[in-house]
């Protein structure tokens, strides 16, 4: 899963050449194209799907994914979430691979009103797959991948601490202690989804990970700044990376 339209169709794309898959020569259908929410593409083994920006729009199409999972009798599925994030003390272009998830109270959970109740829900993420994610990278990748905790927003702008945003009654310093706090709690990088993404992969007992890009070093500003070509190459490395785990977790079974 990951967050647009076009980055899964390039994804799907991408592993149908990389499985050598019959698809990789036939113009992939949307499967939910009807839907115009969302897109679907399955190639060979893997389900490739947009989720949107933020945790309910994701927590939909999760759902449904696990749904659709269960009804097809998928043994064993394991579930990634490509996407872009901002970094916390590491170089634009950077690849975070998900250690846990926290949410904008700085707790490891993802808390959901159930019923008129706020559930805690655990942003726990499968380790094995994480590391075994993070060992694929290679010595002559041209970007760095790291371990790190995801802090998984539910805005863009002061929910993650930025002063470029309409609405900013803080100031630099608190936006830098703040900043600061996360990095201390071991946190890497920051999205809209990991929390949940987390919590829910976890509660419906589906290894799961997370492998981001990092667009700027948010220790260093709030502006995404690199040109558009460059942001297209880097939105490339997840789609490397979680391609190296799906290849060989193909080629070992
Ligand atoms: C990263 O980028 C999107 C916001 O621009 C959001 O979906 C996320 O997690
Ligand atoms: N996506 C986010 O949610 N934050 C960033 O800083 C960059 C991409």
């Amino acid at each position: 899963m990951g967050g647009t339209k076009y980055r899964m169709r390039d994804f799907a794309q991408y592993i149908a050449e990389l499985l050598d898959l019959p698809e990789k020569n036939k113009k992939l259908v949307n499967l939910t194209k009807h839907s115009q929410r969302y897109a679907m593409y399955k190639v060979g083994p893997v389900l490739s799907v947009s989720h949107g920006i933020g945790v309910p729009s994701m927590t939909t199409v999760l759902q449904e994914v696990i749904k659709l999972l269960a009804y097809a009798k998928v043994k064993d599925p394991i579930i990634f979430r490509i996407g872009t994030s901002g970094g916390l003390d590491i170089p634009p272009g950077s690849v975070v691979v998900s250690s846990f998830g926290l949410n904008g109270n700085l707790g490891k959970t993802y808390d959901i009103p159930v019923l008129g109740k706020t559930r805690q829900l655990p942003s726990i993420l499968d380790s094995r797959v994480c590391q075994e994610v993070h060992s694929l990278s290679a010595d002559n990748d041209d970007f760095n991948t790291y371990i790190g905790g995801t802090m998984g927003a539910d805005d863009f702008y002061i929910g993650q601490g930025r002063l470029d945003g309409p609405f900013c009654d803080y100031t630099q310093a608190d936006k830098m202690a703040f900043l600061n706090t996360l990095k201390d709690l071991g946190v890497r990088n920051i999205e809209m989804e990991a929390n949940a993404f987390a919590a829910y992969t976890r509660a419906a007992g589906i290894r799961a990970g997370i492998i981001c890009v990092t667009f700027l070093n948010r220790l260093l500003g709030d502006q995404v700044t690199p040109n558009k070509t460059t942001l297209n190459e880097w939105q490339k490395r997840p789609m490397i990376v979680a391609g190296r785990y799906i290849a060989k977790y193909f080629e070992d079974i």
